[in-house]
């Protein structure tokens, strides 16, 4: 269907001046996963329309919990502290971390007690990590995402690993089921299911996946911990859909149609220019269809104001 062309109209529209934006929406803290999901993340949340969340990437390469949980100024809890203090549009801490820890352990492995030692350390200082977040600043989300299945090397077998990670995944799950403003969530098996184990004939979506005995395909993985940066773009994508779309759609300010955070008049030109490209800032009723009812539920949304 062709739309009808319309020009800049004036309208009954008192507008107002929105706050400038003050530092990200998004901080992705912990480790190498932290760090190198941070700019698939971004820009998938660019692809979804909202080119109006910034996401500060504060992952550092080899960063163990243990690290984060202390109160070392360059690294610790003070440094959270820190940046969620200079950020204070953040709505969202994303939080990776504890896979370094149990790295640093897999030599004692096959130890049951050593590793059950281990684990309880993680989700130790896990929760130091995440009650200190949410008691600077009680009104943000905390979601820390789980690894997937790794590629482990040499002689460790990949169903023990496997095993010990699923073991932190249900620990972690259990801590966030006590502590409100706080999400874990594991995506171990992602990459089996979504490629499919080729060297075992498994197809992606097959079944019998994810296969707890075996590690994430080879080719998804560049080394023994990290997907390549490909897979982590389609990871990026499947943060969003598990979580990212609903937690960001509390936040939307759809009055903003040119995105840049604010509400001015520069957004009613900006939906003219919608509507005749029938771009997706057009519709502001949200029943998914481009059409001049849109214009007044633009004025609606705008006079109702954005989130802060
Ligand atoms: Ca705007
Ligand atoms: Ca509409």
């Amino acid at each position: 269907m062709r739309l009808r062309r319309i020009g800049a109209v004036a309208a009954g529209v008192l507008f107002g001046f929105g706050a400038a934006a003050q530092g990200s929406e998004v901080i992705v803290f912990g480790d190498s996963w932290a760090n190198r999901l941070s700019g698939p993340l971004r820009q998938t949340i660019i692809d979804e329309g909202h080119s109006d969340i910034a996401v500060l990437n504060e992952g550092v390469e080899g960063a163990r919990a243990d690290e984060l949980a202390s109160s070392d100024p360059s690294i610790g809890l003070p440094y959270i502290e820190s940046v969620l203090n200079a950020n204070p549009d953040a709505q969202i801490a994303h939080l990776s971390i504890g896979g370094n820890d149990l790295f640093d352990g897999i030599l004692f492995i096959n130890n049951d007690s050593i590793v059950n030692e281990l684990l309880n350390r993680v989700v130790g200082d896990t929760e130091a990590i995440v009650r200190h977040m949410l008691q600077v600043r009680p009104d943000i989300e905390v979601y820390h995402s789980g690894y997937d299945f790794l590629q482990p090397i040499l002689f460790f077998d990949p169903a023990r690993v496997n095993e010990v990670m699923l073991d932190l995944d249900s620990r972690l799950a259990a801590l966030a089921d006590t502590i409100p403003g706080y999400t874990y969530e594991g995506y171990y098996g992602f990459a089996q299911i979504t490629y499919g184990i080729p060297d075992l004939g498994i197809p992606p979506g097959d079944p019998s996946l994810p296969r707890i005995d075996q590690p994430s395909p080879d080719f998804t993985f560049v080394d023994e911990i990290h997907y390549t940066a490909a897979v982590f773009a389609v990871f990026a994508d499947e943060l969003y859909v598990r979580y990212y779309d609903e937690a960001l759609a509390s936040t939307e300010c759809i009055a903003d149609v040119n995105g840049d955070g604010d509400l001015t008049p520069t957004d009613f030109s900006a939906w003219i220019g919608a509507y005749n490209s029938s771009a997706p800032g057009c519709d502001q009723n949200g029943d998914e269809l481009c059409t001049p009812t849109d214009f007044s539920a633009w004025i609606t949304n705008y006079n109702l104001g954005c989130p802060q």
